[in-house]
Order: C-alpha cells, then sequence, then structure tokens
C-alpha cells in the first residue's frame, strides 16, 4: 500500500512526510523545494493486541509504545503541483507518473493562505481555490493517461466484446485501478451504454470519476497553527461538505517528534499530550507549550498527522490490521513475542492471509486457529481488524 502525498508547493507536503518517517527531507519556505519524489516508512496506528494476552509485545517492524503498535506503511513525498501542472506547467507531469502507483492521497492543504497557487508567499490566499485547482489537475492528468490509448481500446473490446471493466482494469493497471473501481463508477455515472459511443465530455467525466475512486483523497488542511488557518478551515468545511478535512500542523508534530528523539519529552504520535523531561531547555519548554497551547489543546485530532495517515488506511482505504500468532504460542522462532502485525484489504479471508504470509501457506492451507478463542476457522472466514491468526498446513 502506498500513501502519495500530493498539493501546491510550500504546502508543507515534505513537512509532513519528514513528520511522519523522520527521514532527512529538504524543507523550504520557498516553491519547489521538493524535485525527486522522496520515499520513506510512516506508521499507523493500531490497538495491540499485547493486552488482551497479557504480554509485552516485541515488533520486528514498526514500535509499540504503551499499547499502540504502529505499522508501517510506505509514504511518497513529491514535487508541488501548480494550476496546468497536467499541461507541462511547472514541473511539468512527469512527477505525477511518480503517483500512478499510490492507493490513496493525502491532499496536503496550506490553509494559513499565506501562499499563492504556485507556492510563492502573499498577504491573504484562498484556500478553496487549491482544493478546486488540485482535483481538476488531477483528473487532467488521468484523462490525459487514458484519452492516448482510448479510441484503439475500445475498438477492440468491442471486436472481442469482452467485459469492459475487467479491460479497463488491465488497460490501465498502471494507475492502480481495478475492476471494482470501474464497477462502481460505471454504476454511479449514467453514460452511454457502448464505450465506443462515448463523446470526449464522457471519456473525461468517466475518468475523473475513476481518479477519484482509485485514489481517494484526504485534504490535511495544513498549517492550523497560524492566525488565519482555523477561520479557512472552518469555512472549507462548510463550502465542502462531500470531501474529508482534517486540521493539520505538520510543523507542530515534526518538533514534538524530534523532541521525542532527542527525549525531551515523552509524546505517542497522535495523542494529545505530552511530558515535559527534564534536559529540555527553557527555550525549549517555551516552544513547546507553544504546540500545546496553538495546537493540541484547540484541535482533538493533535497535530492531526497521525490521525490522517490513520484516517487514510482505515477509513478510506479500509484496510484490516492482523498479527499472525500461534494458537499455543505467541513467539515466532527467535523467541520474538507478537513481531509481526500486518495491513490487508478489506474482505481478506484466512486464505488470504495464508497466501499473503507465503505462497506454501496459501497453496499447502488446511486450517486456520484464532490465537484468542482458540477456534478452528475455515479459509473462507471473512478477517476482522485485530484478528490474530495460526495458519495450519
Ligand atoms: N507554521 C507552519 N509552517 C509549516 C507547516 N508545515 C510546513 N510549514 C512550512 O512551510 C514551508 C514549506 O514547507 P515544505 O514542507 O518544504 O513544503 P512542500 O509542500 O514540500 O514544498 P515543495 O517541495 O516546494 O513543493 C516551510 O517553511 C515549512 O517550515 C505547519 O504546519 N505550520
Ligand atoms: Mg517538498
Amino acid at each position: 500500500m502506498l500513501i502519495g502525498l500530493v498539493g501546491k508547493p510550500s504546502s508543507g507536503k515534505s513537512t509532513f512526510f519528514k513528520a511522519a518517517t523522520l527521514a532527512e527531507v529538504e524543507i523550504a519556505p520557498y516553491p519547489f523545494t521538493t524535485i525527486k519524489a522522496n520515499h520513506g516508512v510512516g506508521y499507523v496506528k493500531v490497538e495491540c493486541i499485547e493486552k488482551e494476552f497479557g504480554v509485552k509485545c516485541q515488533p520486528s517492524h514498526g514500535f509499540c509504545i504503551k499499547g499502540n503498535r504502529f505499522v508501517p506503511v510506505e509514504l511518497m513525498d513529491v514535487a508541488g503541483l501548480v494550476p496546468g501542472a497536467s499541461e507541462g506547467k511547472g514541473l511539468g507531469n512527469q512527477f505525477l507518473d511518480d503517483l500512478r502507483q499510490a492507493d490513496v492521497f493525502i491532499h496536503v492543504l496550506d490553509t494559513s493562505g499565506t501562499t499563492d497557487e504556485e507556492g510563492k508567499p502573499v498577504e491573504s490566499h484562498d484556500p478553496s481555490k487549491d482544493i478546486l485547482f488540485l482535483e481538476n489537475e488531477l483528473n487532467r492528468w488521468f484523462y490525459n493517461i487514458m484519452v492516448k490509448a482510448w479510441k484503439s481500446f475500445v475498438r477492440k473490446v468491442e471486436q472481442e466484446s469482452g467485459n469492459f471493466a475487467e479491460a479497463v482494469a488491465k488497460q490501465f493497471s498502471g494507475l492502480k485501478v481495478t475492476e471494482n473501481h470501474v464497477k462502481r463508477v460505471l454504476s454511479r455515472l449514467r453514460l452511454p451504454e457502448k464505450p465506443i459511443n462515448w463523446s470526449d465530455d464522457h471519456l473525461f467525466w468517466f475518468a475523473s470519476e475513476l481518479r477519484t475512486e482509485s485514489k481517494p483523497t484526504i485534504i490535511a488542511a495544513n498549517k492550523i497553527d497560524l492566525e488565519k488557518a482555523n477561520a479557512n478551515y472552518q469555512f472549507l468545511k462548510m463550502k465542502f461538505p462531500g470531501l474529508i478535512i482534517m486540521p493539520c500542523s505538520a510543523d507542530s508534530e515534526l518538533a514534538l517528534r524530534a523532541a521525542a528523539k532527542f527525549e525531551l519529552i515523552d509524546y505517542i504520535p497522535g495523542e494529545r499530550a505530552f511530558e515535559i523531561k527534564g534536559k529540555a531547555t527553557e527555550e525549549q519548554k517555551a516552544a513547546l507549550s507553544k504546540i500545546k497551547e496553538n495546537v493540541l489543546d484547540k484541535f482533538q485530532e493533535g497535530t492531526g498527522v497521525q490521525e490522517i495517515l490513520n484516517h487514510a488506511v482505515f477509513n478510506l482505504l479500509k484496510y484490516i490490521a492482523i498479527f499472525p500468532a500461534g494458537a499455543n504460542k505467541l513467539a515466532d522462532s527467535k523467541g520474538r513475542i507478537l513481531p509481526d502485525c500486518f495491513l490487508l484489504p478489506p474482505g481478506s479471508t484466512a486464505l488470504d492471509f495464508a497466501y499473503f504470509l507465503h505462497t506454501d501457506f496459501g497453496n499447502n492451507f488446511v486450517k486456520a486457529i484464532d490465537a484468542k478463542t482458540k477456534k478452528i476457522i475455515g479459509k473462507n472466514y471473512e478477517l476482522k481488524h485485530g484478528d490474530a491468526l495460526e495458519i495450519i498446513t
């Protein structure tokens, strides 16, 4: 699963990326600081099942703080998008191609209104314009890719009288479009029955909806710590009731995670409180209490970074977290307790999980055992978030 960070220049994409991954990336108050895409590992927060078993887990990937398991997810931070990007403006559209393999987008928006559409500093800018132009550029990017192959593609489908949804998913698999995405879009839109009869407008409509469907988006209303940001955020929620918009201060999250790394504070990402330790200087303490006052005390989402990552994975993509666990033994061959937690797509079955672990487990699947209840589970059992399973081959 890949989460793509998108947005105009200087909106705070790299700051969000750095806060989530603590990778060393460039951050600066001028447009196009990022040119080449940054790849890194962030984490979603899951309630660890260690409590249910009365043990302390030892994650081999990610980490666990006080029963909060942080499970790795892949993140990508790309160059800023400006109006006209899909036609080659700004850094052009080639970097858009980095985003083809994303499953979900986080649109990092500068809610403070202190940068214009190209990311240059200004007194006052309406962030709702950025939502509109970004959606439009992303839709145009999809359309441009699809239109190139469209005529010959629909002719071929017509001749072979094949399954249209399946054919679209195959033809545009590079965009991570699935048959289900296509089916859902077709049932929503009233398009002429035969794709060969679609007009250019029909195709644009279809491409746009397919983009929305295959790359669902959450808007991170970033820089919420700045003066006009909260008023703008409230306005955006009213103006776009159908969009998911969450307040965010990537800069505050970065400061908190960095402070935690240097042991100045105890902080669990996503929480609204932290504890200052002895080491922090007076200056550091003042900066930290400003974050508490301006952000944590004001918004129930905390700095928003963790909430937004979790929302993208568990609410938009509806993924579930599954723990491999022996029915009688929670440790792996190296003695590590509950070392793994994996994220699986919705609707995954016990057999899917077996294949996910190893092809041999899938091929030789006999049964699974629920490590919590010790009950036997068949291959078609649909997994639930937080399940702990042993696969018997
Ligand atoms: N006050 C405040 N400033 C922020 C926040 N997030 C980012 N910034 C600042 O915004 C500026 C741009 O941040 P970047 O993370 O480099 O922005 P970007 O979107 O990656 O920009 P490009 O790579 O140029 O597209 C920097 O000066 C950051 O410190 C935030 O939450 N609050
Ligand atoms: Mg950047």
